[in-house]
């Protein structure tokens, strides 16, 4: 059978309230992660390495440096009709904002029309992992139903933030119950500590999903929004289908990373993610070049280690270094910096996320933050020592006491 042509929705408008202020100027999908990376080339490449060549993206949210990254990285030749593009929001059905996922998808049917795919598959864009869609596809196929939703185990307790899927006893690949976020999820039969948790990745038959979204349209009763409504609509039409992540085999991937798959929603889980990359064997494999994740290729210089003022020693241990950062005579532990990144004489910046671009200058003490592009850390200043010190100046400090600097924010010195 020939492969069906598919196009790629990436829903890529959410505004990610639980990350600000790192979300305060940009939509989530925008959010630098990994030195290099947004969020939203993790999507895109699993994608583009699956050989999905035609891919909407929807923004609208700050879509502005969203946008930026879109057309510059991931700008692609159209040869044999092969495409990537930021689709902002057009109100073709009103003067209106997106009111949810599902919105979004009904506003921009024109793109679908226009294109007559037999599939599409629907994907969100903040997530950390790597996924071969077109397996996907093809047990979508396989099964039949017209939606198909992909699926991980979650522990219990992060329930409530996912869509939660409990799977019909005599036909384990049919959903038989759908609830987004619910407050009492009943836990898998043989593991009383998790849940099946949608991804927030779906495929669908094209004219499945037209109606599906067209119908939800006239809902009073609707958000609008593909986890909360248009699922649980096909669910209940006994016409959802589930894609088990754990059967999906990415070229390349270890036995420890085919599994990962990190919701980086929450400052906290965001940091997570980043302490894994920087240990001495991280589950998330950055070097997988049979599915490499892909990302904007600035011209910045390689990455300098100097000493500094009075022969201060420039180093850097258990941490990534990316290009155009300069160390000169600082010290940088368990740390991510990003390209462009200066750091001057006696700094000390340990067990932190430096955004491109940032300063940190002379004897300045930077420990557990996140200190977000453009940051100026001043000569003898310090950030994430005291937390009550941080909050007293208008920085986040999270529960766990990660300190954030958010982009704009002036650190006194
Ligand atoms: P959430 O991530 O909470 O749950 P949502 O906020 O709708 O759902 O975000 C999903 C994706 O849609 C994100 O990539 C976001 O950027 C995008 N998005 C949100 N609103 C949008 C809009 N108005 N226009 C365009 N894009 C928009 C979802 C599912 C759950 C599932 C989790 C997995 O609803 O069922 O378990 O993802 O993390």
């Amino acid at each position: 059978m020939a492969a069906p042509n598919v196009l790629a929705i990436v829903l890529a408008g959410g505004e990610g309230k639980r990350l600000m202020p790192l979300t305060a100027d940009r939509a989530k999908p925008a959010v630098p992660f990994g030195g290099n990376y947004r969020l939203i080339d993790f999507a895109l490449s699993n994608l583009v390495n699956a050989g999905y060549r035609k891919i909407v993206v929807l923004t609208q949210y700050k879509s502005h440096s969203l946008d930026r990254h879109v057309s510059q990285a991931w700008r692609m030749s159209n040869l044999f009709g092969s495409y990537i593009a930021s689709v902002p929001a057009q109100q073709r059905l009103g003067k209106r904002w997106y009111l949810g996922s599902a919105d979004a998808i009904l506003q921009s049917l024109n793109l679908v029309y226009d294109e007559r795919p037999d599939i599409v598959v629907v994907v969100g864009a903040d997530h950390v992992y790597r996924m071969d869609f077109r397996q996907m596809v093809d047990a979508h196929v396989a099964t039949g139903a017209p939606c198909t939703v992909a699926a991980i185990r979650q522990p219990l307790s992060l329930a409530d933030q996912f869509g939660v899927i409990e799977t019909d006893a005599a036909d384990p690949r049919r959903i038989s119950a759908f609830l987004e976020k619910p407050a009492n999820p009943r836990p898998l039969a043989d593991s009383p500590d998790e849940v099946l948790a949608s991804m927030g990745n779906y495929v669908f038959d094209t004219d499945a999903l037209v109606d599906a979204v067209t119908r939800d349209a006239d809902r009073a009763d609707s958000k609008h929004d593909m986890g909360g409504d248009i699922v649980p609509d096909f669910v209940g039409r006994g016409l959802a289908g589930v894609y088990d992540f754990k059967d999906n085999d990415v070229p390349g991937a270890t036995e420890r990373d085919r599994a990962y798959w990190r919701d980086v929603g929450t400052i906290d889980s965001y940091y997570e993610a980043h302490q894994d990359l920087i240990s001495v064997l991280p589950v998330f494999n950055l070097y997988n070049y049979d599915w490499p994740i892909i990302t904007a290729q600035n011209f910045y210089p390689p990455a300098k280690f100097v000493n500094g003022w009075q022969g201060t020693y420039g180093h850097a241990v258990n941490s990534i270094i990316s290009a155009g950062v300069v160390v000169s005579g600082a010290l940088v532990e368990k740390s991510i910096v990003s390209p462009g990144a200066r750091l001057d004489s006696w700094a000390h910046v340990s067990d932190s996320v430096l955004m491109d671009d940032v300063h940190v200058g002379r004897n300045a003490v930077v420990q557990r933050a996140i200190i977000d592009k453009n940051v100026v850390v001043p000569d003898d200043s310090r950030v994430g020592v005291d937390p009550e010190e941080d909050r007293a100046r208008g920085f986040t400090v999270t529960p766990s006491g990660i300190t954030v600097v958010g982009k704009g924010q002036r650190i006194p010195s």
